[in-house]
């Protein structure tokens, strides 16, 4: 029996495809979720799945897995991240996790290998969270950790489309159940979107878990008045307010210190006139550590800055939790089986958090899992010049089939 090889041309040619769907004319790709582009994407993606010979499922949220048959049945090794993107995405972000487990059963299969258990590769819908929050939805729905009706209910945050509508509309409303399959085994490939691998020069990180999220909406109302005319003491400037919020946010994580981080990716002020005081402002605050008791800590601090600003300028403030996630530690033989296999490659590897949230950390809590990372240029992601090296994906891979041989067992 031959021995299964990775084909970096194989690879390549599929994410190099799969990047050409929402492709953004200076570079990057946005497939935000249930998107026509993330429609293109889903249905590249099955076809594919269909030429390994995996047997399809779609679940009642759209996430979509591969399964391979084997010589026994019962729940599979599962192998996935996710192809939606950030509406300023690169080519690996999700992709590669996807795309690297498909070639990992292209590699099965070429070799003739049978395996005793099952191997499943999925994407799972809305990681990103960018169009629909929370992220991690397909995966939070998949694994009994957020509620179907209530997801299928989001509205999108640019409050134009519903989510369940949207999935029906591309025609990714699948038959299976959600929580109805939990695999015996979750491993991710994913790019670090960090700048620690390659800044220490390492290949591979085995990933001990994700840190804790807190996505935060802020919404002031104040009352818009003439710039010129309108006495500081007599204005009600919801935008003076927002930039309150977002100071004391970035304040908080310098504070704190690592591995604290503070977001404030909208800020939205309105009528947005040069000489009109606001009479709204949106942010969205997220929040991120390792350690929950320090994120609650972040939390509190920000929340009672905010409360103290809106009042002090006589605005109202309406706060939305948008997603919160508590810290995930993944599953400790898992994660020594990811650097024994990387070790046996002679790839330098490296335990680390994530910084990022990923599918993985909603499998965490119900069966072993864990995750593979790849360098990534520069630290580099949720930008269009998101870049890791063919030789690093291939690397990955190969210390992602290595993993899933060892779980699935070969059968003699
Ligand atoms: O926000 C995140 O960490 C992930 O990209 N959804
Ligand atoms: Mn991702
Ligand atoms: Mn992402």
């Amino acid at each position: 029996m031959t021995r299964p090889e990775i084909s970096a041309n194989r690879l390549m040619a599929r994410i190099k495809r799969l990047g050409e769907v929402g492709a953004l004319s200076g570079g990057g790709v946005c497939r935000l979720a249930l998107t026509d582009e993330d429609k293109q994407g889903r249905d590249l993606l099955v076809s594919w799945m269909q030429e390994l010979g995996l047997k399809v499922s779609i679940d009642v949220i759209g996430n979509i897995w591969g399964t391979r048959e084997a010589e026994q049945g019962g729940p599979p090794i599962m192998m996935g991240s996710h192809i939606d993107t950030v509406a300023t995405g690169g080519l690996y972000d999700g992709a590669a996790g996807v795309l690297v487990g498909l070639e990992v059963i292209d590699a099965l299969n070429a070799a003739g290998i049978k395996t005793v258990r099952p191997v499943a590769v999925a994407a799972f819908t809305n990681e990103e969270g960018a169009r629909f929050a929370p992220d991690m939805m397909g995966s939070g729905v998949h694994q009994g950790a957020l509620d179907l009706d209530m997801m299928l209910a989001t509205v999108a945050t640019d409050g134009d489309a519903v989510f369940g509508e949207e999935l029906n509309r591309i025609g990714y409303a699948g038959p299976v159940p959600a929580a109805s399959m939990t695999p015996a085994a979750y491993l991710e490939l994913h790019v670090e979107q960090g700048p620690v691998l390659e800044q220490e020069r390492i290949q591979i990180g085995a990933v001990t878990g994700v840190q804790g999220i807190s996505w935060t909406e802020y919404v002031i109302e104040g009352q818009s008045n003439h710039a010129g005319t309108t006495p500081m003491s007599m204005r009600h400037d919801a935008g003076a307010v927002a930039a309150e919020i977002a100071v004391e946010a970035r304040r908080i994580a310098v504070d704190f210190g690592p591995p604290q981080v503070s977001t404030v990716g909208v800020f939205e002020v309105s009528p947005g006139l040069v000489n009109v005081v606001p009479q709204f402002a949106r942010i969205t605050v997220d929040l991120r550590n390792t350690d929950d008791t320090l994120l609650i800590k972040a939390e509190q601090q920000l929340m009672a800055r905010a409360k103290a600003a809106a009042d002090a300028e006589g605005c109202t403030l309406k706060t939305r939790s948008l997603a919160r996630f508590a810290p995930v530690a993944f599953d400790e033989t898992l994660v020594a089986k990811v650097e024994a296999a990387a070790a046996a490659r002679q790839l330098s590897v490296r335990r680390m958090p994530s910084g990022a949230g990923h599918d993985a950390q909603m499998f965490a809590p119900n069966c072993p899992s864990a995750m593979v990372f790849v360098p990534s240029e520069a630290g580099l992601s949720h930008n269009i010049n998101e870049h890791t090296e063919e030789a690093d994906l291939v690397a990955g891979a190969n210390v992602l089939l290595d993993v899933i041989l060892d779980l699935a067992g070969e059968s003699k």
